[in-house]
Formats: C-alpha cells, sequence, structure tokens
C-alpha cells in the first residue's frame, strides 16, 4: 500500500462527506411527497323534536364559530333535511368537537346527537 508523506500515522480519513446544497433539497422533496395529505372528516348534527332551536343555533356558533346568520341557516337545513354538516376537521379535531357538543347537551338536558363522518 503505498503511503501518504503528508497524512498523520493515525488519522482517520472521513466518511461522511457533507451534502452539496441540491442533494440535501432533493432529500427534502423525497421526504416532503412521502407525507400524506391529513384525512379529514365532517361533523354533521342530527335533528331531534326535542333541542330547542335557539341551543342548536348557540352550539354551532361557540364551537364552529359561525355567525348568527349561518348557525340558523345551518340550524334549518337540519331541521327540514334531518343532518346537517358544521364543518371539516381534522380526525382529533372533529372528535374533540362530536364530545364537546354530547357533553354540553347532555349537561343541558338535550338530545341532541353529533357525529363525524370521513369525508
Ligand atoms: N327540530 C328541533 C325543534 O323543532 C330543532 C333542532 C334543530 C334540533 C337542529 C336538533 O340538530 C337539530 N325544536
Amino acid at each position: 500500500m503505498p503511503t501518504n508523506p503528508s497524512k498523520k500515522p493515525n488519522s482517520v480519513s472521513p466518511t461522511v462527506k457533507p451534502f452539496s446544497e441540491e442533494s440535501l433539497t432533493s432529500v427534502l422533496d423525497r421526504e416532503i411527497q412521502k407525507t400524506e395529505p391529513p384525512k379529514l372528516y365532517r361533523v354533521i348534527l342530527l335533528n331531534d323534536d326535542f333541542t330547542p332551536m335557539e341551543f342548536v343555533v348557540m352550539v354551532i356558533r361557540e364551537f364552529f364559530h359561525k355567525d348568527q346568520e349561518t348557525a340558523t341557516r345551518i340550524m334549518l337545513q337540519v331541521h327540514i333535511e334531518g343532518k346537517g354538516v358544521c364543518g371539516v376537521f381534522t380526525k382529533d379535531v372533529a372528535s374533540t368537537k362530536v364530545e364537546q357538543v354530547i357533553e354540553i347537551s347532555r349537561k343541558s338536558g338535550h338530545p341532541l346527537q353529533c357525529m363525524m363522518e370521513k369525508v
């Protein structure tokens, strides 16, 4: 084996070469392409004969951040058609909204039903 006179006897040559800017970018691009977009879920209110309309409007305003007019329109759609969409969210957010709506409804003595369905 030829000896290199400038090399110290016990030095180890580096095995990891630093990334060039281009190769780092292509590695990041590949990682981004692997990331799936999050699955989305509709949060839906169901009609019943007992929950007061004003309570449903309050729920839609407070938990889904709708104004009075939009909340009233969604409530009336549920009342007339049997169900209506209050919003579309990622799984965890949708499931938390469903729990919160059901909790406040039961605590208030109303049978309002809320569910989520995959978009
Ligand atoms: N149908 C109810 C009533 O007549 C009102 C209502 C609307 C209830 C929407 C639930 O998700 C609902 N008082």
